[in-house]
């Protein structure tokens, strides 16, 4: 009996370990590669974190596995009990504290470039595209009218839609992200980005996508019942369709509800 239990315990961590070994091979993983460099220096970095606790997760299972057999085997007498080594409390204390170290140092660069304004490309710092404002339960967005910059106060001319971002393709843009409620965390799996929504804060969010295509915003901050659905559209396009997005955009926000035909219509019959 007691080696069907070390067996049964024994079972768990290697089912975990062989569904992560066969993990990505069938598509359980990232969404996709990652459209742009600084989120394919984020996979790496998961990847890296990944090796690591694998390697310890590992140790540890092995170590659990050998005491476990080997008390399979014990005839007689009761457990050992000891009050611990200085030696080895010690070492299990320099050893994860190095390795957090050596991992905060080595993933401070990418931080960086992510997170740091001085460090985000001139071209989007200088021209954010769109303020986003998170509140329960959808992404408002503020858009500057074509040919005009964004501007921190909102102006008669602005563009507002809700849930639909749309960005130029291949080009580092940043939006001004903002909370209207509770904090919420703006998050774009497919390009490896997330970054909390705070009240009171507006906080620079840059990133790129070199191709074009739809992709899905979501809140990764639980903020009320209808989380689940507090879900967005980011529209990668060429330049072009992107001007064109917007013309219309603006086409639409100064439409009366009167198209050119119907008022043609109530001209002729006014002049009937
Ligand atoms: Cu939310």
């Amino acid at each position: 009996m007691r080696k069907f239990w070390c067996l049964f315990f024994m079972f768990w961590p290697m089912l975990a370990i062989a569904v992560c070994v066969v993990a990505p091979t069938n598509g359980w993983w990232f969404p996709s590669v990652a459209p742009w460099e600084l989120g394919q220096q984020i996979d790496d970095l998961f990847n890296l974190l990944l090796i690591i606790t694998t390697v310890v997760f590992i140790g540890t299972q092995v170590a659990l596995g050998y005491v476990l057999w080997k008390g399979t085997t014990v005839k007689t007498g009761g457990a050992w009990f000891s009050h611990g080594s200085h030696n080895l409390e010690v070492i299990w204390t320099i050893l994860p504290a190095i390795i957090l170290l050596f991992i905060s140092l080595y993933q401070m660069d990418v931080l960086a470039r992510i997170r740091v304004m001085s460090q985000f490309p001139e071209q989007a710092r200088d021209a954010p595209v769109a303020e986003v404002s998170a509140r329960q339960f959808e992404w408002r967005i503020r858009y500057p009218a074509p040919g005009k910059k964004l501007m921190p106060q909102p102006q008669p001319t602005d563009l507002y839609t809700v849930n639909d971002l749309h960005v130029p393709v291949g080009k580092p843009v940043m939006i001004r992200l903002r909370s209207e409620d509770v904090q919420h965390s703006f998050g774009l799996p497919e390009l490896r980005l997330m970054q909390d929504a705070v009240p009171g804060l507006v906080i620079p969010v840059w990133f790129q996508s070199n191709t074009t295509g739809k992709y899905d915003i979501v809140c990764k901050e639980l903020c009320g019942w209808g989380h689940y659905k507090m879900q967005g559209e980011l529209t990668v396009e060429l330049q072009e369709e992107y001007d064109a997005y917007l013309q219309a955009l603006q086409a639409k926000m100064n439409d009366d509800g009167f198209s050119a035909e119907a008022n043609n219509a109530v001209a002729q019959s006014n002049e009937d």
